[in-house]
Parts: structure tokens; C-alpha cells; sequence
């Protein structure tokens, strides 16, 4: 069966069994600041050892000087994927990130606007200049708030968008994939008991709503 358009937030520790029985639903993984604390850098490159997913992404939100998150990304080569902040802008700062992941062959996300209800929307202008200059593989956008995901990816046709905020913080899922995502993020409302039997249901109401919002659209 084909794989859901899901990434597991991972931002406490799961078991290997569970993690790697859901990994064979999903399209990736988002390694989170909390776990890393929790079990060191070591303990998270055990977890993902002989994981079968197609991407594992690092989310620790870098918004630095470009020497100090590159330095933060080259001790974390099991990652595929590296989230930051746009805010930061690009000279000095996200040209040097991005020239050193596209070196080692690894991909930049940019976060476009967050899910949390502080976020002002009338940031994102700027982030969506940012990120026309920087020119990242993908971009997070709020499932939080439909209408965004669907003017990031009026923006950005050719982008990967992934979006957060299924769930536990509000959004049904499927919905930010019916807004233009190619990917929903979930992590608490599959982790925080009986993981598999949760995701379970997720995928197939995410299959569901997607479903219905095609047929809706084809009907238009
Ligand atoms: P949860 O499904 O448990 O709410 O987790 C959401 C995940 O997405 C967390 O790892 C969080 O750091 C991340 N996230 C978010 O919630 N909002 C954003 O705007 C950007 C994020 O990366």
C-alpha cells in the first residue's frame, strides 16, 4: 500500500519495535530538540539505525550565523534533512547553510509561518522573499491555518511543504494536504498512547478527507 503523506514528529522516545512498525506506514521522521536532549545525539542515531524511511529530518529550528548552524549540522550526518528558521535571512546566514547541505547532498527546510496562535501572518511576506532568495527544497507552513499553506503554495508550485498542527493543536487531518502540504506532521496525537492504533485511524482519515476534498474539486 502506498505510504501515507505523514511525517512522525518524534519529540520523546518511542520505542524501536513501534517506531520501526510505523516507519512502514509513513514517509518520514522529525527528530525533535526534547528527544535529543533527552537521549543524546548517539541515542538518536541508534534509534534511526536500520529504520526504512525515506527521509529523516532534524528539527532544532537553526537560527544562527551560518558558521555556527553549520557546525550544528555537520555533527548530525544521520540526518537527511535540516529544518531553520527563514527570519534569519540569507547573507551570512542561510547562504552558508544552504551551500554546505547542498554539498553533502542534504536538503533545507525553511519555515514559512508557524501554527501557534501567536504567529503573525503579516511576517510572511518577508519569509516568502527569504525564501525565494535562498531557494530551499521545502518550506513548514501552519496546518493551523489553511489559507497559508494554500498561499505558500501559490508561491511555491514546485516546493515540498510540510505542515504541523494536526490534531492535538486543532487541524483535521488530510486538511493541509487538501490546502496544497505534501506531507502532515503529527507527533503527540500518535505518541501519546497506543501509537500504532493511532496512527492507524490517522491514515485513514487522512485517506478519507483527501479523498473527499478531490472529489469536491473535480466536481467544481
Ligand atoms: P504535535 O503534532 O505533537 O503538535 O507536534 C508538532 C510538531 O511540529 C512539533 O515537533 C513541533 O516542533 C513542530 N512544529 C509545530 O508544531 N509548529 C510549527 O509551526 C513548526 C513546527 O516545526
Amino acid at each position: 500500500m502506498e505510504k501515507a503523506k505523514i511525517i512522525l514528529a518524534l519529540d520523546s522516545l518511542v520505542d524501536k519495535g513501534t517506531l520501526r512498525e510505523a516507519c512502514s506506514y509513513v514517509h518520514g521522521i522529525k527528530i525533535g530538540l526534547p528527544l535529543t536532549l533527552d537521549i543524546g545525539v548517539s541515542g538518536v542515531k541508534d534509534l534511526v539505525k536500520g529504520i526504512d524511511v525515506d527521509e529523516v529530518i532534524v528539527d532544532f529550528k537553526l537560527a544562527d550565523i551560518g558558521d555556527i548552524m553549520v557546525k550544528i549540522a555537520s555533527k548530525l550526518d544521520f540526518a537527511d534533512s535540516f529544518i531553520s528558521h527563514s527570519f534569519v535571512g540569507r547573507n551570512g546566514a542561510l547562504d552558508e547553510l544552504k551551500g554546505f547541505l547542498d554539498s553533502k547532498g542534504k536538503k533545507l527546510y525553511l519555515v514559512g509561518a508557524m501554527s501557534h496562535p501567536g504567529w503573525d501572518d503579516s511576517l510572511n511576506s518577508y519569509t516568502v522573499s527569504v525564501i525565494r532568495e535562498v531557494n530551499p527544497y521545502g518550506i513548514v507552513t501552519p496546518a493551523t491555518r489553511g489559507d497559508v499553506i494554500s498561499k505558500f503554495r501559490h508561491e511555491f508550485a514546485d516546493k515540498v511543504i510540510i505542515s504541523p498542527g494536526l490534531g492535538t493543536q486543532g487541524a483535521k487531518y488530510g486538511e493541509a494536504i487538501c490546502h496544497g502540504a505534501s506531507f502532515e506532521i503529527i507527533g503527540r496525537s500518535i505518541f501519546s498512547s497506543s501509537p500504532l492504533k493511532a496512527l492507524n485511524k490517522i491514515v485513514e482519515k487522512q485517506r478519507e478527507e483527501v479523498l473527499r476534498c478531490k472529489g469536491a474539486e473535480n466536481r467544481e
